[in-house]
């Protein structure tokens, strides 16, 4: 029973990491920096797109790529900023895999584009085996969530470059520890860089747009 199941799982990454490759090679020929970014449902990935866009829209030229198991709601409410957004609907799929990616590219128009973000589908687990072909992988924890998190779905924060502790203004009303976040999570991932912001009042959100702004511009360098 494994002899057969284990090559099965290989292939599978296998195959999206093909795919993925093939991601990466069109993001860096078009000099587009790529964010694969993930947390759980409701942590705030849609919250804090809408916020950057707000913050660097006028710089940069961004597009988004939405995966979601049902529904356009995040697009419509990225195309409502102005922003090119493409969704997934992965009827099911509890993450985004590099052949779902590359279709959405397809769709998009990549002239001139500085940042692409892909909203990977909320959840912990699944989203940080697969890679989409992103430059860097990004987090967010909501506070609401608890100081655990980091013991209990490691590999996340082992893959994740930036992890962003979000909804701090939520803090005098939960139970938790934003020093043992930092801890848990510096020990898995000690280069990991950790903003805490609340995109609700915009909090801390200058670190994450000073972050963005350098790797777009590490990016860019090899745009033709
Ligand atoms: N208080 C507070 N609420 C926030 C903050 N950021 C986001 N929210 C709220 O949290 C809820 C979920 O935010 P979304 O941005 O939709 O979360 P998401 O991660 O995109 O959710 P899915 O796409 O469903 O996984 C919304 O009601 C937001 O208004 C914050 O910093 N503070
Ligand atoms: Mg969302």
């Amino acid at each position: 029973m494994s002899q057969v199941k284990v090559p099965v799982v290989r292939n599978i990454l296998e195959a999206n990491e093909r795919l993925a490759k093939a991601n990466r090679t069109i993001f860096d020929q078009a000099g587009i920096f790529a964010v694969n970014l993930m947390s759980s449902p409701g942590a705030g990935k849609t919250s804090l797109l809408e916020k950057t866009i707000d913050g660097l829209g006028d710089r940069y030229r961004i597009a988004v790529i939405e995966g979601d198991i049902q529904s356009s709601y995040d697009a419509e409410r990225i195309q409502r900023k102005g922003v090119q957004a493409v969704q997934i609907n992965t009827d099911g799929a509890c993450h985004l895999d590099g052949g779902m990616v590359l279709e959405a590219i397809e769709a998009l128009d990549l002239d001139g584009l500085d940042l692409l973000v892909i909203e990977n589908v909320g959840n912990l687990v699944c989203p940080a085996e697969f890679n989409l072909g992103e430059h860097h992988k990004v987090m967010i924890l909501s506070v609401a969530e608890g100081d655990d998190k980091p013991l209990k779905y490691p590999l996340m924060f082992q893959t994740s470059s930036v992890l962003l502790v979000n909804k701090i203004d939520l803090l005098p009303y939960v139970d938790c520890d934003l020093e043992k976040i930092r801890q848990r999570a510096g020990q898995l991932n000690p280069r990991q860089q950790i903003f805490e912001v609340s995109c609700r009042g915009g909090a801390g959100l200058d670190a994450w747009y000073a972050w963005l702004e350098t790797e777009i511009a590490r990016v860019r360098v090899n745009r033709g």
